[in-house]
C-alpha cells in the first residue's frame, strides 16, 4: 500500500514514533518507494554523531548501548539505537527483542529504539543499515548507537562505517584473541574493557595496549585508540567513555577525519546501492534466458568469461 512520503517524514521530523518507525519498515521491506523517502530525507540529514559498538556476544553490548543513552539523555540529547545482526533472517523479533536491553527506555519519546536483520534480501545489511541511519538522522537524533550483534566480516564492515567505533572487550575468555581474528581490533577508536568487576580486567587493559601497539610512538597528530574499563551493569565507568567519544569526535573534527569518514561512508553506500541494483537487474536476466545463452556459448568454447561478462554489463545498463 503507497503511503504518503512528505505526510511521513514530516512526521518524523516532529519526533513522532510511529512515523520513525513506518520509515524504517519501509527501508527494511526495500520499499519501492525508498527512493521517495531518502530524496525527501536528504535535506535534514549530516547532524547525527554515528557511534558503532560491536564486541562478542554477551561483552556487554546491550547493556553500554543503554547506559549510554541514558548518559546522552542526561544532557539533553535525542539518540537513536539501532541493533543489528547480520547472521540473523529474523527482525524485530523474539531474538533481537531478548538481546536489546533497552527497557529503561522504552517510554522515553527522546529515544528510538529499533532492530534490523538481513531478510535475506541482496544486498542485506550493508545496503539497509545506512538507510536506517538516514532515518534517525532526518528525525532529529543527536546521536546514533549502531550496535552490531556478534564479530563476523559483515559486522566489522558495518561497524567501521560509523563516525567512530567502539569495541568492547570483556576480562578472560581470550576475548582479545578473539578480537584480533576478527579483525575488529583493527577498527575500533575507543576501546571498552567491560565486566571489570571480574578478575582479569587489569590484564586484558594490558593485553589491549601490547597489541595495539600503544607504547609505540605515534606521528604527532594521530589518533592514540582510548581504552575505558567499565561496569556497564552499575553504570560504572560511562561518563568515561561518552568523554573520551567527545575527544575522538573533536580530534577527527579538528583534523577533518569526520569529514573524510563521512564522504567514504556515502560513496560505499552509493556503490552499494548501484551494485545491489545491478544484481538484482542480473538476477532478473536468468528468466530472460540472455545469461543462460551466455552460458551455452562459454561451454561450447564460442565465447570466453570475460566478453560474456562485458555483454551481460551492457545488457542491464542500457536501459
Ligand atoms: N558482571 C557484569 N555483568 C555484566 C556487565 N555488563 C553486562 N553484564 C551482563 O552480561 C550479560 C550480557 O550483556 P548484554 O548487554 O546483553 O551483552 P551483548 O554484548 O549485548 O550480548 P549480545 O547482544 O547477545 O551479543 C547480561 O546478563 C548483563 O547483565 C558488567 O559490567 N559486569
Ligand atoms: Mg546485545
Amino acid at each position: 500500500m503507497a503511503v504518503d512520503v512528505a505526510q511521513l517524514v514530516e512526521q518524523a521530523r516532529e519526533g513522532r514514533p510511529r512515523a520513525v518507525a513506518r520509515l524504517i519498515s519501509l527501508v527494511e521491506g526495500a520499499s519501492p518507494q525508498l527512493r521517495e523517502v531518502m530524496a525527501a530525507l536528504a535535506p535534514h540529514t549530516g547532524n547525527a554523531y554515528v557511534v558503532g559498538l560491536t564486541g562478542s556476544p554477551g561483552v556487554g553490548k546491550s547493556t553500554s548501548t543503554s547506559a549510554l543513552v541514558s548518559a546522552y539523555r542526561a544532557q539533553g540529547k535525542r539518540v537513536g539505537v539501532l541493533a543489528v545482526d547480520p547472521s540473523s533472517p529474523f527482525s524485530g523479533g523474539a531474538l533481537l527483542g531478548d538481546r536489546i536491553r533497552m527497557s529503561d527506555h522504552a517510554s522515553d519519546p527522546g529515544v528510538y529504539i529499533r532492530s534490523m536483520a538481513t531478510r535475506g534480501h541482496l544486498g542485506g545489511l550493508a545496503w539497509s543499515a545506512p538507510q536506517a541511519i538516514r532515518v534517525l538522522d532526518a528525525a532529529g537524533c543527536d546521536v546514533v548507537l549502531v550496535e552490531t550483534v556478534g564479530v563476523g566480516q559483515s559486522e566489522v564492515e558495518i561497524a567501521s562505517q560509523a563516525d567512530t567505533s567502539v569495541v568492547l572487550l570483556a576480562p578472560g575468555m581470550g576475548d582479545g584473541i578473539q578480537a584480533a581474528k576478527a579483525g575488529i581490533l583493527e577498527i575500533g577508536d575507543v576501546y571498552v574493557v567491560n565486566k571489570a568487576d571480574r578478575d582479569g580486567a587489569d590484564a586484558t587493559v594490558r593485553e589491549l595496549n601490547h597489541m595495539l601497539g600503544l607504547g609505540e610512538s605515534r606521528g604527532p597528530g594521530d589518533w592514540r585508540p582510548s581504552i575505558v574499563k567499565t561496569v556497564a551493569s552499575r553504570g560504572e565507568g560511562v561518563g568515561e567513555v561518552v568523554e573520551a567519544l567527545e575527544k575522538h569526535r573533536a580530534w577527527m573534527e579538528e583534523r577533518g577525519v569526520l569529514g573524510e569518514r563521512r564522504l567514504r561512508r556515502a560513496a560505499t553506500e552509493v556503490e552499494t546501492i548501484a551494485v545491489t541494483a545491478l544484481r538484482e537487474r542480473i538476477a532478473d536476466l536468468h528468466g530472460d534466458r540472455r545469461l543462460g545463452a551466455l552460458a551455452e556459448q562459454i561451454v561450447a568454447g564460442t565465447l570466453d568469461p570475460y566478453a560474456a561478462a562485458d555483454q551481460l554489463v551492457a545488457g542491464v545498463t542500457e536501459s
